[in-house]
């Protein structure tokens, strides 16, 4: 089992899709053990995207995110990070598949609703720094019927 960082971006919340958004994790039949809604602090945000720190569009993007509520979740499956990422879609919803969610709802690479862990260190990072408190240890009975 794996656990993955996923946000919905402020564009996410301020559209009004962030319960359309959670219902694709849910009904894929990921397990929520984390959730909050928060307006993140400059500091977390650049910690977040720290990898990102040279390229021409980090203080815009550090400006998008901290620019209002984000709803952060955590949510484990099997191989819920790469699952997680093909809920998702490319960065650019211009041309992200249509069924994912930027594909969907998305019409740019900037404002792209919604982020997700690209791997197992990533996503410990990220748990890390947005969940400090820890997540919530448990087994939806549900889960008897989601894998074999
Ligand atoms: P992803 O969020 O798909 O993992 P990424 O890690 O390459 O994409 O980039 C992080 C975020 O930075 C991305 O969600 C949106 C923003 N971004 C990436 N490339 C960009 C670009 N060329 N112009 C503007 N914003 C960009
Ligand atoms: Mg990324």
């Amino acid at each position: 089992m794996q656990t993955t960082y996923v946000m919905v971006k402020p564009d996410g919340v301020q559209r009004g899709l962030v319960g359309q958004i959670i219902t694709r994790f849910e009904s894929k039949g990921l397990r929520l053990v984390g959730l909050k809604s928060i307006i993140p602090s400059r500091e977390l945000v650049e910690a977040h995207y720290a990898v990102h720190k040279e390229r021409p569009f980090y203080d815009g993007l550090v400006k998008f995110v901290t620019s209002g509520p984000v709803v952060a979740m955590a949510w484990t499956g099997l191989d819920a990070i790469s699952v997680s990422r093909n809920i998702i879609g490319a960065t650019n919803g211009r041309e992200a598949a249509m069924g994912t969610i930027r594909g969907d709802f998305g019409m740019d690479v900037g404002y792209n609703l919604i982020h997700g862990s690209d791997g197992e260190e990533t996503a410990a990072f990220e748990l890390g720094l947005w969940f400090p408190e820890g997540l919530n240890n448990w087994v939806p009975l549900r889960e008897t019927w989601v894998y074999e």
